[in-house]
């Protein structure tokens, strides 16, 4: 729809309201923009193509406090091109790079309240929403582990809550509760079937938030948002070239990582398929997740964590899965819907899948072994 119409819009320098050349210009680059991604979460513009940049308007009913989330973005990406650099990459490319406004600002704040960044545009790369071939999802887990690597000894404390109990389950499922019982839109009794999968699964919200108390899973610097979209690989080679949408870095658990690429990118289906014979968790393709991952972080994984590998998969998937429903309850106010009941649609998948992996634990817990050294 917005692609279909920006043309229109771009006659007129004005995107959705937006007056984006204007904007442009506060970072000094004028050129063409247009939407461009599918993210749930920011409003993302390309602005030219060859060597060109990333404009995102940030999402501030999702992020409450945007000048945190550059301070924080803008920390992680210093720490990572140190590393890369020591190791001679690629720093225009294997991290992000915010782009300054012209008065040295990490953002530009509009009068109306609205806040833009821009980036570098990652060139000759593709961002997938779903791999064509087993070896693109084998890269995307070699990028996350080597991002979770490089991330080792970034002090966790610097860091700011940029959505706070992000990951907390049992929060969500408090959350969730607390959706069903107002029923602003009336929808509940379509969904009943839905609602009693999620109720009958409580106990499953805390078994991480338990194992992060009594310390047998440790705190690490967590991207918490590690879908396959969400990184970027060669156009040529399929290899990892940049893990991006560093909005949620934040501390937390590396299952929230594992769990959630598993949950997007494992899946044979796309995350909104209305057909659910479709949809199940490729057994494939966790394996070879997992291979990647493993390659890169076994040596640091605790034994709980590797225990628990298979449980976070199913964790994160019915954690995206309660909120897509909890949004739809709520009258679809926080996920970018393209649709009516879009978030229908998608916590749907998500709990199909949930009910899919439910019957393959012991097969991914076999292939989990496989690959611990
Ligand atoms: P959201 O938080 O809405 O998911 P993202 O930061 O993930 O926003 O950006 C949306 C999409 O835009 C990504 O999936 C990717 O395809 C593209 N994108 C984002 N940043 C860059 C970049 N620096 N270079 C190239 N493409 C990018
Ligand atoms: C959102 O921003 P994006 O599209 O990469 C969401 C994730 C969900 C995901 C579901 C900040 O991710 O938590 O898992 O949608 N991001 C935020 O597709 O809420
Ligand atoms: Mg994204």
């Amino acid at each position: 729809m917005l692609r279909q119409h920006s043309k229109y819009f771009i006659k007129r320098d004005c995107i959705m309201g937006y007056n984006l050349k204007e904007i442009l210009a506060k970072f000094d680059i004028i050129e063409s923009i247009e939407p461009y991604g599918n993210g749930h979460i920011n409003d993302t513009y390309i602005a030219a193509t060859d060597n060109g940049f990333i404009l995102q308007r940030i999402n501030t009913n999702v992020f409450k406090n945007p000048e945190k989330v550059m301070e924080n973005i803008e920390n992680v990406t210093e720490h990572l091109r140190k590393k890369i650099a020591a190791y001679g990459g690629n720093v225009k490319r294997e991290t992000l790079t915010v782009i300054k406004t012209l008065d040295g600002k990490p953002y530009y704040k509009t009068e109306e309240g609205d806040y833009f960044r821009m980036y570098n545009f990652i060139t000759n790369a593709v961002s997938y929403d779903m791999a064509e071939n087993p070896n693109q999802f084998y890269q995307s887990a070699k990028a996350f582990g080597k991002f979770q690597r490089l991330l080792a000894d970034f002090p966790a404390e610097d860091l700011f809550e940029t959505i706070p109990r992000f990951h907390d389950t049992a929060n969500r499922f408090e959350n969730f509760k607390k959706a069903l019982a107002e029923d602003k839109m009336g929808r509940a009794k379509d969904v009943q079937d839905e609602i009693n999968f999620i109720l009958e699964r409580e106990k499953d919200c805390s078994v991480v938030l338990d194992a992060m108390k009594d310390g047998s899973v440790p705190v690490r610097v967590t991207h918490n948002d590690t879908k396959l979209n969400n990184v970027m690989l060669d156009a040529q080679t399929d290899d990892g070239v940049c893990v991006i949408d560093l909005d949620t870095v934040m501390p937390g658990s590396l299952l929230y990582d594992f769990g959630d690429s598993i949950r997007f990118g494992a899946s044979s289906a796309t995350e909104d398929e209305e057909d659910l014979s479709k949809v199940f968790m490729r057994m494939e393709l966790f394996d070879i997740y997992t291979k990647g991952y493993m390659e890169e972080l076994s040596d640091v994984l605790t034994e709980k964590e590797i225990e628990l590998l298979p449980f976070s998969a199913k964790l994160l998937t019915f954690e995206c899965g309660m909120r897509f429903l909890t949004d739809y309850l709520e009258g679809d106010t926080y996920f970018k819907i393209h649709k009516p009941n879009h978030n229908l649609y998608r916590a749907r998948t998500q709990l199909k899948l949930v009910a899919d992996m439910e019957s393959k634990m012991d097969e991914m817990a076999a292939a989990v072994k496989k690959y611990v050294k």
